[in-house]
């Protein structure tokens, strides 16, 4: 029988994920697939809870903890990801581990540039990479990326933590390093595919749909199994 396929939308705040990830999930369905639609932070269980409250600055966290929390809110469905797709249901992901590691590694940047003595650990991109070994292998990520500008022109962010442009200068910076092939992040990234974000909503969800064409042949052509990360 015939597998579910992994898809993920990552990129900055405000390039579209959201909207991207829905807009392929009507897609599918409108073509007959059975698809689960489901983001990260999942701000509804007991972990994301503590999340959500840490991005709304309403509490605070050691940035190792936040991070492991971060992954831990994976963890928490990962059998629930793997039943899917064995059920033959599409699994569509608004962000995934590639945010885990951007935003947490890009933070250690920000600080290393601030502060004269690194911290113990340094939160190293393979550091921020190794929790999430060994969750659903991505059959195919798209990175929506956007540009400071056009994010600005977007109308700029929200109140939450991280949504800085600092902040999401670095975050930038390191998804370009990981789709670049950096650390065991980029080797293991496989299908890590960069979507202009910029430009028009029809257009962009034309590339997404293009690849996900792509993707899907080839599964099904080399009978591929589901991965681990
Ligand atoms: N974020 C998200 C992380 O820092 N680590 C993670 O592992 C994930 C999944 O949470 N600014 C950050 C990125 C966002 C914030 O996400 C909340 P959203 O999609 O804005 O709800
Ligand atoms: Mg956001």
């Amino acid at each position: 029988m015939a597998r579910g396929k992994l898809i993920v939308f990552e990129g900055l705040d405000r390039s579209g994920k959201s909207s991207q990830s829905l807009r392929l999930v009507e897609k599918l369905e409108a073509d007959g697939h059975h698809v689960l639609h489901m983001r990260f932070p999942d701000r509804t269980t007991p972990i994301g809870r503590l999340i959500d409250a840490y991005l709304k600055g309403e509490s605070n966290q050691d940035d190792h903890v936040i991070h492991l929390l971060f992954s831990a809110n994976r963890w928490e469905a990962s059998s629930t990801i793997h039943s899917h797709l064995a059920a033959n249901t599409t699994v569509v992901l608004d962000r995934y581990f590639y945010s885990g590691i951007a935003y947490t590694h890009a933070k250690s940047l920000l600080s290393s540039t601030s502060s004269p003595s690194p911290p113990p650990s340094p939160l190293t991109l393979d550091w921020c990479t190794s929790p999430d070994v060994g969750l659903p292998r991505p059959d195919l990520t798209l990175f929506l990326d956007l540009t400071l500008e056009e994010a600005a022109r977007r109308g700029g962010y929200g109140g939450e933590r991280y949504e800085k442009r600092e902040m999401q200068e670095r975050v930038r910076e390191v998804f370009g390093r990981v789709w670049m092939g950096e650390g065991d992040a980029g080797r293991k990234a496989g299908e890590f595919v960069r979507v202009d974000a910029g430009k028009g909503m029809e257009e962009v969800e034309e590339e997404v749909w293009m690849n996900v064409r792509d993707m899907w042949e080839s599964v099904e052509r080399e009978g591929k199994g589901v991965g681990v990360f």
